[in-house]
């Protein structure tokens, strides 16, 4: 029988309206998973799981709060779950000193990549960093060498574009002009136009997005002449660019917004398998997201309704299991030199390292795909770029930077049949 418990900390991000609330579906979807791991006879032989939780808003203040909260209260955790960059980039800082393996199912900021200075990181959620290579594939798959950057001053952009810039230079790819901004994007958006910019990657969160989108229908900053990048569905509710409208005191009307986000492209990393095998769970995708979708329902949530995180919620699924078979692995390690996993204090290295290892090795077939970490903590996965077509998303193909295969579909849509250029083309008078 189950009857002693091994204690995991996670950190959710759910209430609050700024950064990423995917607490919203990953807090469930973690829960469904420890339903399936305490019902494995297999994994952690008579031990539970068990997960205290709290909320961070997804703010690096109180996320910190949470952490001291389960840190400092009895029972001792062997692990965290932690989601939104900047949340896991103050939890991922600090874990060091309780010798404490973090593990993060929703953080995509390179930063996080850095092992001096999170050395116990680990991470089922990609980096942000894997959507530049594909950006780069499609600006040269048209030929634009000439491209701007509206970035929200927050350390994932920040570093996002820092990556974005050696890549764009090693490609021969020219930035015209790199703007940023806080909360109002008005000066930076005016910039742009100054400047002449056409081909424009964006990165902001869901709430300046809409600010952005705004302020791009009012200085016709969209249409035949301009493409804009923004981030994929997984960072952005459904529907992003036309809800909120009042409640953010945007002054933008839905069919302005609507216009002004015709024909974006948006690029974001793979995270449901997307093939429909069995997972180690023994469901598949598909099961996987009708068991979401129940849970969803019985928490209140409408019938196709997504929230925030939905995209992500696989890989807070993988993430509670990864930890179980870390877990597992450092039990059978231990009870080789007659010691047990019980041992573990916040000053006990040696246990620490034996979850540190378990961690590192950890590979699964999981729904959000394969899992398994690089040397960094980091996640490798494959990307699919899409484009707002009449109010909807569509697929136009994926990219695999391991191999650098893109898959394309041939079914972008441009103004006139033509693809937007990257310069005003003068014509010489004969
Ligand atoms: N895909 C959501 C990532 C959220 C974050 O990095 O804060």
């Amino acid at each position: 029988a189950k009857d002693r418990l091994l204690n995991i900390g996670g950190i959710f991000p759910i209430g609050g309206s700024d950064g990423w609330q995917g607490g919203r579906a990953c807090q469930p979807s973690a829960m469904l998973a420890m339903e399936d791991v305490n019902s494995r006879p297999d994994l952690l032989p008579g031990y539970k799981l068990n997960l205290a939780w709290n909320d961070s808003l997804c703010e690096p203040g109180l996320g910190a709060a949470v952490m001291y909260d389960l840190l400092y209260n009895q029972p001792t955790k062997l692990m965290l779950l932690g989601g939104c960059s900047t949340v896991c980039t103050t939890i991922g800082e600090a874990a060091k000193m309780w010798n404490l393996v973090v593990l993060s199912y929703g953080s995509s900021s390179p930063a996080l990549s850095d092992r001096q200075r999170f050395p116990t990181f680990f991470r089922t959620h990609p980096s942000a960093t894997v959507h530049n290579p594909t950006r780069i594939k499609i600006m040269q798959k048209y030929n634009w060498s000439r491209v701007a950057i509206l970035q929200q001053a927050e350390e994932v952009f920040i570093s996002t574009v820092e990556d974005l810039e050696l890549r764009c230079k090693e490609a021969n790819i020219e930035i015209v002009t790199r703007q940023s901004f806080l909360t109002d994007p008005t000066d930076a958006v005016r910039n742009l136009k100054r400047q002449d910019a056409r081909i424009i990657v964006g990165l902001f969160y869901v709430n300046a997005a809409r600010r952005v989108l705004c302020e791009i229908f009012k200085n016709k900053l969209f249409g035949k002449s301009y493409v804009w990048f923004f981030i994929g569905e997984g960072w952005y509710e459904d529907n992003w660019f036309e809800s909120h409208l009042q409640e953010e005191n945007l002054n933008c009307t839905k069919e302005e917004m609507r216009a002004a986000a015709q024909y974006h492209l948006t690029t974001e990393a793979l995270m449901w398998n997307k093939d429909n095998e069995k997972t180690i769970s023994g469901m598949t995708a598909g099961d996987f997201r009708r068991r979401l979708n129940q849970a969803l329902i019985d928490l209140g949530y409408e019938n196709q309704s997504t929230p925030v995180g939905y995209q992500e919620a696989p890989l807070a699924y993988d993430a509670v299991w990864s930890v179980a078979l870390a877990l597992n692995k450092t039990m059978e390690t231990l009870a080789a030199v007659n010691r047990s996993i019980e041992e573990f204090t916040y000053t006990n290295k040696e246990i620490a390292d034996e979850l540190y290892k378990a961690m590192n090795a950890t590979q699964f077939l999981g729904v959000s795909g394969r899992v398994a970490f690089s040397n960094d903590g980091d996640r490798i996965a494959w990307t699919q770029v899409e484009q707002m077509i009449e109010g909807r998303y569509h697929k136009l193909g994926y990219f695999d930077v391991q191999t650098d295969n893109l898959t394309w579909f041939n079914r972008e849509k441009w103004i006139g049949d033509k693809v937007p250029q990257d310069r005003t083309i003068v014509r010489r008078q004969l």
